[in-house]
């Protein structure tokens, strides 16, 4: 039986989720909005009354020519005649399983790591129920929680050794994060065949409607995935296109919407003008639906967080995800303390972020590195090579796919398959305050402008700012911090009156 596992829903066991609803009629309900194979999960029930309800249950699933599977209920199974079973780690063991229930039996069985993975496989699952993925209310007792990035090294190491083992993930999916888990768990050799659910289904009070909308998520790239991974190198045709998507710049002046901290609002709003984008600097989350179908692109700097911040940050990141609109992460000072340390978790695990943007203690926190201990919201003393530098600026862009830079002297950027560093700048833009966050603005303003190679664009923001520092030093207006600002801001407002592209400077990028 070729099984489609697109939409697997698990059924609850517990009355909080059902309500005073009737098991059948809500499974019947999923199953009209598309549910593909369901499983009846149920912990608490008597073996006679499980039988009931799976009966009841296959009558719907058989109506839709889908299979019923049985959660860890072999007996169950075998008495009423399920397609086949859900195992989990501690229930029976797959081998005895096959033995009882024949080869046409579907077998699943729940996969925690790679190990259990590569077991499963080798004693022969039809699917893997690979998770948990996000925390959940619904299983409480789930053993670690493994993100789309557990995902994908799951579906790394599996493909190596079968072509034909199917893959669902589990845990805390809905129709907020559906599209960007399988697109951040797609390996390079494979992608999940579908995504199991409980809550989303189970807990709407329209199921029908529920599964009608995650298949079509399903079925659909997200807006934010870019149309075709580029492979073009960036070194030389960024100084032809650079200035050319600087002008786009000016032309379509896009709406940069910033939720940034009270020390550098003013100046990213003034960097962002001078540059040709439209600023709004805007940390409310409720208005940010709205900001988003400006066709602009939204910079979340984490200055200060609190818990209120945390939930407008993430408002604002869902809306501009759901439209497709450019994202930019500044995890300022991520590092420094257990609650910013979290924050970075929440928001990443929240939405999703074209471009992260950090000094090395910051990116080497949002990496999950040991020993990030940051003092201030400074980088502290560099501990890398420029080759570690560009090793783990490489990975987290792989992980998260999307683009990493981490910021210094030289800079180091990465899409997972291209990296390059970056020596422009001077080093006044280290004696003023918001220098890296406006250089966030700058990126962010660009990638609103040009989407479909995200590195070159922001490379084109990078090389903008940090060649206009250098020019606001060389023509000998800037003599200090106080005088750099005003001087800066000139050059980055003048760029945009040359000739294209001589006069830009983009021949002087030392890329
Ligand atoms: N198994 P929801 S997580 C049944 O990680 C189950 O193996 C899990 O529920 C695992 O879609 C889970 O409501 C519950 O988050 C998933
Ligand atoms: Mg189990």
């Amino acid at each position: 039986m070729k099984v489609d596992y697109s939409l697997y829903l698990v059924t609850d066991s517990t009355q909080g989720i059902l309500g005073d609803r009737d098991l059948t009629s809500v499974v019947q309900a999923a199953v009209e909005g598309g549910v593909t194979v369901v499983q009846y999960r149920d912990k608490t029930s008597g073996t006679a009354e499980l039988i009931r309800t799976a009966k009841k249950l296959h009558q719907v699933t058989k109506a839709a020519s889908i299979p019923l599977l049985i959660n860890d209920r072999l007996d169950v199974a075998l008495a009423m005649g399920a397609e086949g079973v859900h195992i989990g780690q501690d229930d029976i063991d797959l081998p005895t399983a096959r033995r009882l229930l024949g080869k046409a039996a579907i077998i699943g069985v729940t996969a925690n790591s790679v190990q259990e993975a590569v077991k499963a496989v080798e004693d022969g699952a039809d699917y893997l129920g690979i998770g948990t993925v996000y925390a959940t209310p619904t299983k409480e007792d789930t053993k670690s929680i493994i993100g789309p990035a557990g995902v994908r090294d799951i579906l790394t190491e599996i493909a190596a050794i079968s072509d034909n083992v199917a893959t669902v993930c589990i845990g805390g999916i809905n129709a907020s994060n559906i599209q960007r888990v399988l697109y951040q768990s797609q390996s390079r050799l494979n992608s999940l065949d579908g995504v199991a659910v409980v809550s989303a289904i189970m807990a709407s009070s329209d199921p029908t409607g529920a599964a009608r909308t995650l298949r079509s998520l399903i079925a659909t790239q997200p807006l934010f995935a870019t149309i075709q991974a580029s492979n073009a190198l960036i070194t030389n045709v960024v100084k032809i296109e650079g200035p050319r998507i600087i002008q786009a710049l000016v032309t379509q002046s896009p709406l940069c919407h910033n939720m940034t901290n009270l020390v550098v609002q003013n100046f990213a709003a003034n960097v962002a003008l001078a540059i040709g984008a439209s600023p709004i600097m805007s940390n409310n989350g409720a208005e940010a639906a709205d900001l988003a179908k400006l066709g602009g692109s939204l910079v979340v700097n984490m200055g200060t967080v609190t818990s209120d911040g945390l939930s407008n940050y993430l408002q604002a990141l869902r809306a501009y995800n759901a439209v497709g609109g450019p994202t930019l992460f500044d995890p300022v000072g991520a590092g420094a303390t257990q609650q910013r340390r979290d924050a970075v978790k929440t928001l990443m695990a929240g939405g999703y972020f074209d471009v992260i943007k950090g000094n090395e203690g910051e990116i080497k926190t949002v990496a999950g590195m040991a020993g990030a201990q940051q003092r201030g919201v400074d980088s502290g003393a560099s501990t890398l090579s420029l080759e570690e530098k560009a090793r783990l600026v490489q990975q987290l862009a792989t992980r998260e796919r999307n683009i990493v830079l981490m910021t210094g002297k030289v800079d180091v950027i990465s899409d997972g398959r291209r990296t390059y560093a970056i020596s422009n700048g001077h080093e006044l833009l280290g004696s003023i305050t918001g220098s890296g966050c406006t250089l966030g603005t700058t990126i962010a303003s660009v990638l609103a402008v040009h989407r479909s190679d995200k590195l070159l664009a922001a490379v084109t923001g990078i090389l903008l700012y940090e060649i206009a520092a250098e020019q606001a030093v060389s023509c000998g207006n800037a003599h200090g911090p106080g005088t750099f600002i005003p001087a800066f801001l000139d050059r980055l407002y003048h760029i945009r009156t040359v000739d294209v592209p001589a006069g830009t400077g983009f021949e002087n990028a030392k890329i």
